[in-house]
Parts: C-alpha cells; sequence; structure tokens
C-alpha cells in the first residue's frame, strides 16, 4: 500500500526549517508558484507580530523535483526534501536568545521545561513554535498539487473571531467566488461584515494588550467514494484529518460536518438521505446523491463523495502584552508570565494551515486506495475503480 507521510525539523530562530515527504509518486507536476503562494498566505492576516515583516517565505526543493524541459517541475518518485530559510537566524548567538524562565500560560513553556530538564524554555519553545506551520502548508501545499491532478481542490477560511460569525454557505457552485472575496480580505474571511466586526475585535485585543483566538473552516471538494476505511480505528480518514487539524499549534477543537450539533439533534434531522440521479454519475458521488451533508463528506471513516467539511477552534496565542502570573522556574517565585514579540492574531495563518494539513490527509488516503509508482500508474487505478463502481452490482 502505497503511503504518503511527511516530517519537519527546523527551529524558529534556526538557520532553516526543513521538510522531508515520501511516498508521493513519480510525474506529478510539482506547481513551485502554487507552494509559495500557500507560504505567503500562512505569513498574512490581520493581526500578525513582526516576525513576518522580517520572513519571505519560499521553498528551496533541495531532492525529489526536477525542473524539465517543458518548463515544468515533477516529482521523480524519490524523497522530497525542502528547506526554508529563516533570516531570523540567531540561535548561534546566546546574546539574541537569553533564557526564559518565565513559562507563559497556555505555551508549551512549562511542561517543556519540566520534560526536557531544563528552566530555559527556549529550549522548547523554539520547536513548539507556530513558525513550524510554515513547513506543514509547504507539505500540504504539494499535496495539493497531487490532488489537483484529480480535480480535488481545497477552500479554507475563517469562519468566527471573538463575537463575529460569518454567515456563509459554501457550496461546490459558490466557493470559488467566496474564495476571491476570503483573498480580497485581511482577516481571510468571506463576509466583509462578519470581517469588520473580527478587525475590530483583534484591534480591541491589541489595545487592551490581549489576544484572540477563532474559528476556521475548510471544505474539499471533488473526493472520491471510499478514501479511508472503517476497517481499523488507525484507517478511518476522518480520524486521521482530526488528528492533524489538532496536532496543529494552539488548536483545542476540531469539528466534522455538523459536528458538536449532532450531538444535540435527533437522527432524523442528522443524517443525510440517499437518493440516485442517474444524469450525475460522472460525478464523485457516483450518482448517490444527498439530501445534505451534515456528514461533512465522511461516514464510517470513509468519503462519500460529498465535500468533505472540517472546522477547528484555535485558542488565544498564549504571549500576552499584558502578561498573565506565572512563577520564575529558578527560584519558583511569584511573577509575570515572559514576553517575546508575538502575534495577536494568527488566525487567517491557522485557516491555511489547516487547509493544508488537512490537505495532505486526504492525498496519503487517495494514495492508499489508488496508489502506485507513478501519476499515471495512480490515474488507471482511479479510473478502474470508478469503471467498477459505476457497473454495480458487478
Ligand atoms: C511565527 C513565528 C514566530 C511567532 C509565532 C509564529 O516568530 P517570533 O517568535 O520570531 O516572533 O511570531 O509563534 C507563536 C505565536 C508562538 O506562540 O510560538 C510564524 O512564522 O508563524
Amino acid at each position: 500500500m502505497s503511503t504518503l507521510t511527511y516530517s519537519t525539523a527546523g527551529e524558529s530562530h534556526g538557520p532553516s526549517l526543513v521538510i522531508l515527504i515520501n511516498g508521493m509518486p513519480a510525474r506529478v507536476p510539482i506547481d513551485l508558484e502554487f507552494v509559495n503562494g500557500e507560504l505567503r498566505r500562512r505569513q498574512g492576516g490581520y493581526g500578525r507580530g513582526g516576525r513576518q515583516k522580517i520572513e519571505t517565505d519560499a521553498v528551496t526543493f533541495q531532492t525529489g523535483v526536477r525542473l524539465y524541459a517543458d518548463g515544468v517541475r515533477r516529482s521523480i518518485g524519490a524523497p522530497i526534501a525542502m528547506t526554508i530559510p529563516n533570516k531570523d537566524n540567531r540561535l548561534d548567538d546566546p546574546a539574541k536568545t537569553p533564557p526564559l524562565a518565565q513559562p507563559r500560560p497556555g505555551h508549551a513553556d512549562l511542561a517543556g521545561s519540566i520534560k526536557w530538564l531544563t528552566t530555559d524554555c527556549r529550549e522548547t519553545l523554539e520547536r513548539a513554535s507556530a513558525r513550524e506551520t510554515a513547513s506543514r502548508v509547504a507539505a500540504g501545499a504539494v499535496a495539493r498539487c497531487l490532488l489537483k491532478q484529480f480535480g480535488i481542490e481545497v477552500f479554507g477560511f475563517v469562519r468566527a473571531v471573538g463575537p463575529a460569525t460569518a454567515s456563509v454557505d459554501v457550496t461546490e457552485s459558490n466557493w470559488r467566488e467566496l474564495e476571491k472575496l476570503r483573498d480580497a480580505d485581511d482577516v481571510y474571511c468571506p463576509d466583509p461584515v462578519a470581517s469588520a466586526q473580527m478587525r475590530d475585535f483583534i484591534q480591541q485585543m491589541k489595545i487592551n494588550k490581549d489576544t484572540a483566538g477563532g474559528i476556521v473552516e475548510c471544505h474539499i471538494f471533488g473526493c472520491p467514494v471510499g478514501l479511508g476505511s472503517s476497517m481499523n480505528g488507525s484507517e478511518r480518514l476522518d480520524g486521521r484529518i482530526a488528528g492533524a487539524v489538532m496536532s496543529i499549534q494552539a488548536f483545542k477543537g476540531v469539528e466534522i460536518g455538523i459536528g458538536f450539533e449532532a450531538a444535540r439533534l435527533p437522527g432524523s434531522k442528522v443524517h443525510d438521505e440517499i437518493f440516485f440521479d442517474a444524469s450525475q454519475t460522472n460525478r464523485p458521488t457516483l450518482g448517490y446523491t444527498r439530501g445534505s451533508n451534515n456528514a461533512g463528506g465522511l461516514e464510517g471513516g470513509m468519503t462519500n463523495g460529498m465535500p468533505i467539511v472540517v472546522r477547528g477552534a484555535m485558542k488565544p496565542i498564549s504571549t500576552l502584552g499584558k502578561p498573565l502570573r506565572s512563577i520564575d522556574l529558578n527560584t519558583k517565585q511569584p511573577t509575570e508570565a515572559g514576553w517575546e514579540r508575538s502575534d495577536i492574531s494568527a488566525i487567517s495563518a491557522a485557516g491555511v494551515v489547516m487547509e493544508n494539513v488537512v490537505a495532505f490527509e486526504v492525498a496519503n488516503a487517495l494514495l492508499q486506495k489508488f496508489g502506485g509508482d507513478s501519476l499515471e500508474e495512480v490515474k488507471a487505478n482511479y479510473e478502474r475503480f470508478h469503471e467498477l463502481a459505476r457497473k454495480l452490482p458487478l
């Protein structure tokens, strides 16, 4: 079974971030501009801190991708290694990275310092920092280059910040319009009225020397039926997606479809009725249309052909301008939490990160079902499966 995996390395203020992807088939067109565009989107958003003015994130493919004579970069079937340089590279200078012994409530500082038996929170925070999400976006964006070959597209946005919630219904027919609105908006919210309220809230948090979190949402269109599996818990795609989303720095909640709301409703109001429309057998559902999509495209841990819908909840950034109470790890006396340059809100960036980590899980599931050593082989497997599924009953 083909498996697509990635791992990351690199400290927030070290020389560079490093990403290693294994399992990408040969000859997948890899769009460098798209990957770097995603990195640029991750750096943006209203309420970001000073770091993003320093960095211009862009990947260098070190291995596994070749530029061909037709001007297209393609994977060559080998491990793909990428680097993203840190301009704010100062870990080699102790004067610029003084020890930090006042753990910030909410950050990895306290648990990490005890875990690694140190009183310098910097040793944990360098890797725990959300700077690492640049690596995850790069990995996800490369995975999306594969997904695009199968007509699978991802759209994410900021759903809620503070008291404001975007009132938009995302559908297969309107998401490209919403994407334009999102891209024109510095909070990355496609509802201008809600976006203005979100901006006001973030601005107020800045004035209060406080921080903001929020809710981000993403939709994945074009997934074929049957990605993931109900045979084992570890193969369930909803579990993998939820795990990937929860692993994003500062995320505290994840929902698929109507999520927690389903728990409060009767079954008759939750489950998506099944119909068949012979004119739609070329669509991802293979003609098995649904009355609604409360399941968010996943039933029994498998895609059902409807769009995957995922929401993630990000807590407010834990570095506060007006610090909360903490202790000094060396003296154990009460003190204020430490302060490092940080963001007031990184919710817009979090949406970009969520889109890309979810995409990576979908790409892995796609290869696990249709895997092969080359794009052509994967496409042939994909087509053959669809031919058989359309013939049912066999
Ligand atoms: C981030 C870079 C970091 C932080 C932020 C995310 O840069 P620096 O520490 O140099 O300012 O701004 O990380 C956190 C909010 C955090 O709590 O770790 C980035 O590139 O996204």
